[in-house]
């Protein structure tokens, strides 16, 4: 009775948006196998049990230690069956015969080397293996007609899927800022995603532009990336309108704003330093960057929806819809029962109007 008393127990709120979730991970096993598993789901068209797993792996990130029996999980939020069953057996075996399995699979791997082809999601990876295509080497051999971004992927596999450091990071920030104050001084550039939450390497590197008078920041996009193309630092780039969760019509999707609120997705050029002794001839490697374009009146929503992490977001849209009926985007709130867009010029504000205790980026890593 003793020993059972001193079992730490738990407890956290259902909401990852309510809780402060670090990047120092006490259950990392645990999440990474959880991890994969939603990975597997996502990548297979399976979305609910994907955020099922998702939601699970933010609940044990954000415990303040490490889980050693399942007994101080009792009353956890977004822990089912099947998370439980997982947890359970990497309790008590030191692994998941499922998610082990999951990993060793042909299907999988394949899914995984093909989506990891820039412009390639799953469907069409899906579609591939279907064919027999399981490899780059099949890829290139079964004469597919590729897109330009996809062949842009490929030829950049290597770079593309190494992870992007925080020093190249800054050194991509210099050049942006350069742009942006060749092309628009007064603009203003603010490193957004993994990094704002203090991540040590990331997949891309994600910015927000906008300008501090409203309207200034319309064309600002396409002068941008033409300075960008100009200096040669653009190895593909395509820009389109802001289409992710503002797809749909709704009051959170101000429509007179929308031409103005653009993104662009880009691969990067940047040199690097040649490693002393090094045989590498390559003396630069290429890097996924974002730019978004936001009018300063959406600022404060579009640093907080680019920001991240993904499930925080989705969280935070969930708390918005089912605690206060309102819905949040990245570029508005509105609130259904006041029928009316609520403002706000920084994202201390959007947690107030939600009724929430603010999270700084650094604790968003759910
Ligand atoms: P990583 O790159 O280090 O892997 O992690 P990350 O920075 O957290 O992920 P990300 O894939 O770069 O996404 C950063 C945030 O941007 C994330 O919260 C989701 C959000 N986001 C997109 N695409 C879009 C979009 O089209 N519209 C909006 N509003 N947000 C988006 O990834
Ligand atoms: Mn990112
Ligand atoms: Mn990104």
């Amino acid at each position: 009775q003793a020993a059972a008393a001193e079992v730490q127990m738990f407890s956290v709120p259902s909401y990852a948006c309510q809780r402060r979730t670090t990047l120092e991970n006490h259950n990392a096993v645990l999440t990474d196998a959880l991890s994969l598993l939603a990975e597997n789901a996502e990548l297979s068209d399976q979305e609910g049990r994907g955020v099922a797993f998702r939601r699970a792996a933010a609940v044990l990130k954000a415990l303040p230690g490490p889980v050693t029996g399942l007994t101080q999980l009792r009353g956890l939020p977004c822990l089912g069956e099947h998370s439980l069953r997982v947890i359970k057996d990497i309790l008590e075996n030191g692994a998941s015969d499922e998610v082990e399995s999951t990993r060793q699979s042909e299907h999988f791997k394949a899914l995984k080397v093909l989506t990891g082809i820039f412009g390639v999601g799953p469907k069409t990876a899906e579609r591939w293996i279907r064919e027999g295509i399981h490899s780059l080497i099949q890829l290139r051999e079964s004469g597919h007609t590729l897109n330009r971004a996809q062949q842009a992927g490929l030829l950049h596999y290597d770079d593309l899927n190494r992870p992007v450091t925080r020093a190249e990071a800054d050194a991509i920030t210099e050049v942006v800022v350069r742009a942006v104050v060749a092309v628009a001084p007064g603009a203003e550039v603010t490193l957004t995603g993994g990094f704002r939450r203090g991540k040590l390497t990331g997949h891309d590197v994600d910015f927000l532009i906008t300008h501090p008078e409203e309207g200034r920041e319309e064309g600002l996009m396409s002068k941008v990336v033409s300075w960008l193309r100009s200096q040669g630092f653009l190895l593909y780039e395509k820009t389109t309108r802001n289409s992710y969760l503002e797809s749909t019509e709704g009051p959170a999707r101000p429509a007179s704003n929308m031409d103005r609120f653009e993104r662009c997705l880009t691969i990067f050029k940047l040199d690097e330093d040649q490693r002393p002794g090094s045989e590498e001839t390559k003396l630069w490697r290429a890097v996924r960057v974002d730019l978004v374009v936001s009018p300063i009146s959406q600022f404060a929503f579009a640093l907080l929806g680019w920001t991240g992490s993904k499930l925080f977001e989705r969280e935070l849209r969930r708390w918005a819809g089912h605690e206060k009926a309102m819905s949040l985007s990245s570029h508005a709130l509105y609130d259904n029962n006041q029928s009316r867009y609520h403002r706000a010029t920084s994202e201390e504000e959007i947690f107030a109007h939600l009724g929430l205790e603010f999270v700084p980026p650094s604790e968003r890593n759910a």
